[in-house]
């Protein structure tokens, strides 16, 4: 048994003053608010719940910040694609570990306590299967059991490069599968992330273009878990589908899946009014990665119309170019201040805080979208975060004010400890084995260029 106390904490009821956790097992046993600190309580000043970070491609933190040099032609989402094939060209199974593994150290860090691996790189350098087929899918639950990030693992199925099943192109020979071999995938999966405390197991239909609706419907029986899809997140990819379909991608996964509060739908920047309110109105979650959908040029998504009409979301840091949970929901309510020339606007609603309001809905979307608890409460693990109250932008902010003073004021140094199951996995900001993940991805980096 461990006991926390902290003079106020976000809990799944709200802000309470002098709470002390108890935690047994990992699990909270007992939140007492106000109640003075016992004597051998490790007393800290603010506890958050952590964060789920909702969308991840672990493996292309090996690439942050390598494609910002303008290419020959107009640089665009597609053609950082071709860069990101190249670099998955040259990635090994001891590779796509020690990047996963950097990437989650980072994000504990950042204050994300549970991920969602959109997982696609399945298969060997020539595109044939490993001897598991799950191999890379082990490696990522290895990864995540070495930095204690919990998991919810999505297999992706990838079967096509463009809509109406076209073939897929070279580049995408480590994606494929078909729905026999992904039956496969998911029960190596599942074997994979049996020793994982609290880990999930859901599955991807990658996109649209990937996945016809009958691949779909064939491999959604394979779990009862969460279903994660990419969907209109570039203007071509509308355009495309509209062309084949006579439909709009958002509009054509709403008539054609039974989208509900199971799905995540990543992305969804570019929807009409009517499909903004019908994507609300399924309860499924909108995965926003504000911090990727910038770098890549996608387009900013209609918040303010689909939290109106009632819709969910969470955040991802999608391809990890920048890992920052606090960065994630700044950048979202940047996007939209820019967008429509205003203040304030996802807090909605008169006297609420915008920080706040953030980062409660990414909480609860985001533990519905990966299958995790939404927040500090007795029965939920201990998966908390600490403020670092000695950062200037945080000094005697309280409550929302400390949301608003993290999320907006603070570039650097706004997380102190990250507890996961109770466990100090990060203390002064520093993951306990940043050093060593550190040294493992150096490793993996050269071996990568060489
Ligand atoms: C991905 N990533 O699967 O990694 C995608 C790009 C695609 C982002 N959209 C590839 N950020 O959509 O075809
Ligand atoms: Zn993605």
């Amino acid at each position: 048994m461990t006991r926390l106390w902290f003079e106020s904490a976000f809990l799944a009821t709200g802000w309470a003053q002098d709470v002390a956790v108890t935690v047994e097992n990992g699990i909270i046993a007992a939140l007492d608010a106000g109640s003075p600190p016992a004597p051998g309580d490790e007393r800290h000043a603010i506890a958050l719940p952590g964060l789920p970070n909702l969308h991840s491609h672990a493996f292309q933190r090996a690439f942050a910040g390598a494609t910002e040099v303008r290419g020959p032609t107009g640089d665009s989402f597609w053609t950082w694609r071709e860069a990101m094939y190249r670099a998955v060209d040259r990635m090994d199974p001891e590779d796509v570990e020690a990047i996963a593994a950097q990437a989650y150290v980072e994000m504990l860090e950042a204050g994300f306590t549970r991920v969602g691996e959109f997982h696609y790189l399945h298969h060997g350098r020539d595109g044939r299967p490993y001897a598991d087929i799950g191999e890379l899918s082990a490696r990522i639950a290895s990864a995540a059991e070495a930095t204690g990030i919990a998991l919810t693992l999505l297999p992706v199925f990838y079967a096509h490069g463009s809509f109406g099943g076209q073939a897929p192109n070279h580049g995408q020979r480590r994606f494929i599968n078909d729905v026999e071999s992904f039956g496969r995938l998911m029960q190596s999966a599942a074997r994979a992330l049996a020793p994982l405390p609290d880990a999930m197991l859901g599955l991807a239909p990658h996109s649209l273009r990937a996945a016809t609706s009958e691949e779909i419907a064939a491999i959604l029986p394979l779990t009862e878990g969460p279903v994660h899809i990419h969907v209109a997140e570039q203007m071509k990819e509308v355009e495309d589908c509209l062309a084949w379909s006579g439909r709009r991608p958002v509009e054509y996964l709403l008539d054609n899946a039974p989208v509900d509060a199971r799905w995540c739908l990543i992305h969804a920047t570019h929807m009409t009014p009517d499909e903004t309110v019908r994507m609300a109105r399924s309860g499924a979650v909108a995965g926003l990665c504000p911090i990727t959908e910038a770098n890549l040029g996608d387009g900013i998504f209609p918040a303010p119309a689909f939290v109106a009409a009632g819709g969910a979301y969470g955040v991802g840091s999608d391809s990890n170019v920048l890992i920052d949970a606090a960065g994630e929901l700044r950048q979202l309510e940047y996007s939209q201040r820019l967008a429509h020339r205003a203040r304030n606007v996802l807090a909605m609603s008169e006297g609420r805080s915008t920080g706040a309001t953030l980062f409660d809905s990414a909480l609860r979307g985001g533990a519905q979208a990966l299958g995790g608890s939404p927040g500090l409460a007795v029965g939920a693990p201990a998966d908390i975060v600490s403020l670092a109250m000695g950062h200037p932008a945080l000094e005697g902010r309280q409550g929302d004010g400390a949301l608003d003073g993290w999320v907006f004021a603070v570039a650097q140094g706004g997380i102190d400890c990250v507890w996961r199951r109770g466990e100090k996995l990060v203390e002064g900001g520093r993951h306990r084995h940043r050093e060593a993940v550190r040294q493992r991805f150096r490793a993996a980096l050269a071996r990568i260029v060489s």
